[in-house]
């Protein structure tokens, strides 16, 4: 086997391997003790509703489900209308919010109450004014909508995951009516919306309960170690080990880093 033939395959090796040698001083801007940050940022995922629907006190007993629009109102031409709306939530841990987000087609400048309702029984295919659920507490409100915008309902401190959350919209007082698209609307991007917030990191295994996890301490993982020069490739020949370790001298001692970056 002839010297050159040996150095000529070595070669590769002992330029990759001098040349951090030679340079180890010169420093690493971007070095070994980059870490890698907590991710912390929040995440969002939409979800429609199942029900949505209207009812009406002066035809008690007809169904609107499948109506193009949510309609509420303190006084229509001597009739109250009341809006149901129902969504199920999926199971997430670190839920931080939760809103309904629903598009005005009518304006009113009267203030509506967004109501809870316990019975979640109901469909839309069946609500009438003689059927529907008793009205609850008022978990928010609005003071007015403008036709062309999207309505937001923070329903956060009932909307727990896996459960299933109905509400009414109902005058607090006004005669000015709202009008919403409702499911059945043509235009999928106008229809009701839930949109679901959750904190990253929060997540994992979960195991306690999900409400506090704003304070979770979750670290990021440390990072890898370099990995180690291929040396363990070389051949270990002598004479290409003797090749070898005359190159790599020679490439300390030599212009190695002698050229401007
Ligand atoms: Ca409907
Ligand atoms: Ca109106």
């Amino acid at each position: 086997m002839s010297l050159g033939y040996t150095i000529k395959n070595v070669l590769p090796w002992a330029l990759a391997l001098s040349l951090p040698l030679a340079c180890s001083t010169a420093g690493d801007p971007e070095g070994s003790d980059e870490h890698i940050g907590q991710v912390s940022e929040a995440l969002t995922s939409t979800i429609s509703v199942s029900d949505d629907s209207y009812v009406r006190s002066g035809s008690a007993g007809t169904n609107y489900g499948s109506a193009a629009a949510l309609l509420a109102d303190g006084d229509d031409a001597g009739s109250e209308l009341q809006t149901y709306v129902k969504f199920t939530m999926p199971t997430l841990s670190g839920i931080t919010n939760v809103k309904l987000r629903l598009r005005c087609s009518n304006t009113t400048a009267g203030a509506y109450n967004v109501r809870s309702v316990a019975n979640t029984s109901w469909t839309e295919g069946s609500l009438t004014w003689n059927n529907k659920p008793a009205l609850g507490s008022t978990i928010t409100s609005f003071p007015s909508a403008a036709s062309g915008s999207w309505v937001e309902l923070d329903l956060t401190s009932v909307a727990a995951s896996g459960a299933t959350v109905s509400v009414a919209i109902v005058s607090a007082g006004t005669g000015d009516g709202v009008d919403f698209r409702s499911s059945e609307y043509s235009t999928t991007g106008e229809r009701p919306q839930v949109v679901i917030t959750t904190s990253d990191g929060a997540g994992g295994t979960g195991g306690t309960s999900s409400t506090t996890s704003t304070t979770s301490t979750t670290t990021g993982g440390t990072g890898g170690t370099g990995g180690t020069g291929g040396i363990g490739t070389v051949p270990t020949e002598a004479n290409l080990k003797i090749a070898l370790s005359e190159i790599l001298r020679t490439a300390r001692t030599g212009a190695a880093c002698s050229s401007s970056r």
